[in-house]
């Protein structure tokens, strides 16, 4: 890994770094394509495009008995683990569900309610990003919101894997269909025979489903468009470089378009962690996905001249995971807005977020964390306000109401108001 100074990179290598790149624009005719197939065919489609792209010739789409089966199927230890996971993700979502409230403002009586949405469908990758773990961090938050119908699509296989199966029963999901790609999303948003259509699609995927994700949006809710993982490591000289380079390696090992990064103002640290990123990429099984990864534009160790200006960067950054190893650690937490998820001191590597510690891991990455949160209960939610006026509330705000509906000509807005006082 690089050690590159802050102060003198480049506008091409800070726009490397800073607006990263989806590449979803590179598949998206296709994927309109495939899109409006599903539309149309329905059922037919998802079979072809399962011969075509996954080489499975497909029985049944809907595999929810494989999954309760799946359940029993699994080791003691993995069984527990998912249980484990999912209890801990369950807590933290629950304390986040938002509250209905009523207040009164100068006798009016005004309130928000949150309702879930009926049909949530959640994506879950398939191939080497398999992961159980996601399946838990997708469905767990919509059952918290009270989706009637939450559905797992999944990329079909000879053998689907037993550990997604589980974790989607586990979680409490009312339906498993093995359909992948852009394909699924396509039959999530519009529905098939055996599909049911969702309102709101969320999870990560490749560059296909981001890009499926893209073009149904507007016809359905979609979470976010989520890419490879990220984490920035805010370090100072008390960091211990072997577990700053520990979570770096540990997040590129995910996918060779991951960026992983680390800033601190202690030049002999950041030699440490580049020197030991690279050490560590060569015990680990995945070394050739981490290079690549350390090879992505994005990624390296960056010396600032501060950690004021290490904060800068970070805010700048935006990025999926941020990790903040130093002695002040809540000084610089104030100071960084942007980051999809915050993980503070040596004890909070960000595998224990991937895996059960409780927040989600679905997460914005290329500085969508400047616009969007991560994935919530909330998204499964719509909230309707609710107003009591009574003859004295409205007539405090009556003349208020009237000159604005006259001066906007809207004489019959004007005329519902003072009809009340006639
Ligand atoms: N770090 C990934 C999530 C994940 N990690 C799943 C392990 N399994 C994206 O946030
Ligand atoms: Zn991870």
């Amino acid at each position: 890994m690089d050690v590159r100074e802050t102060e003198s990179l480049s506008p091409d290598e800070r726009a490397a770094i800073f607006d990263r790149e989806s590449g979803v624009e590179a598949v998206r005719d296709d994927v309109v394509e495939i899109v409006e197939r599903v539309r149309t065919e329905g059922d037919v489609a998802l079979r072809e495009f399962a011969e075509e792209f996954d080489g499975v010739s497909v029985g049944n789409i809907d595999v929810t008995d494989e999954a309760e089966r799946a359940v029993g199927q699994v080791d003691d230890d993995l069984r527990e683990a998912i249980e484990d996971a999912a209890e801990n993700i369950r807590a933290f979502h629950e304390r986040t569900r938002p509250e209905d409230w009523r207040e009164e403002f100068d006798g009016r009586e005004l309130g928000r309610r949150f309702r879930p949405l009926d049909h949530a469908g959640v994506y879950a990758p398939g191939g080497t990003a398999a992961y159980p773990s996601s399946v838990l961090m997708g469905v767990i938050p919509a059952t918290v919101a009270g989706v009637d119908h939450v559905a797992v699509a999944t990329p079909p296989a000879e053998e689907l894997p037993t550990a997604t199966l589980a974790a989607a029963e586990i979680a409490g999901a009312d339906a498993v269909y093995q359909v992948g790609g852009a394909q699924a999303i396509g039959a999530l948003a519009y529905g098939t025979e055996t599909v049911v259509p969702s309102d709101v699609i969320v999870g990560p995927g490749n560059r296909w489903v981001t890009a499926a994700k893209a073009e149904v949006r507007g016809d359905v809710e979609i979470d976010f468009l989520a890419g490879p993982s990220e984490l920035l490591t805010v370090a100072d000289s008390t960091a211990d470089p072997e577990l700053v380079a520990a979570d770096l390696v540990a997040q590129a090992e995910h996918d060779t378009d991951a960026a992983v990064a680390a800033v601190t103002d202690d030049e002999e640290l950041a030699e440490e962690i580049a020197a030991e990123a690279d050490r560590q990429a060569s015990e680990r099984e995945r070394e050739e996905i981490i290079r690549g990864a350390f090879d992505s534009e994005a990624s390296g160790v960056f010396l600032a001249r501060s950690m004021s200006e290490a904060a800068l960067f970070a805010e700048e950054y935006a990025v999926e995971h941020l990790s903040i190893i130093a002695e002040d650690d809540e000084a610089l937490l104030d100071r960084i807005d942007d980051a999809g998820s915050i993980f503070l001191g040596p004890y909070s590597p960000v595998a224990a977020g991937d895996y059960a510690s409780g927040p989600n891991h679905v997460l914005p990455t290329g500085g969508a964390a400047k616009r969007v949160g991560g994935l919530s209960v909330e998204t499964f939610l719509r909230s309707t306000t609710v107003q009591r006026l009574d003859e004295e509330s409205l007539g405090e705000i009556a003349d208020t109401v009237t000159t604005l509906a006259r001066t906007e000509g809207l004489d019959a807005h004007a005329e519902s108001v003072d009809k009340r006082f006639e």
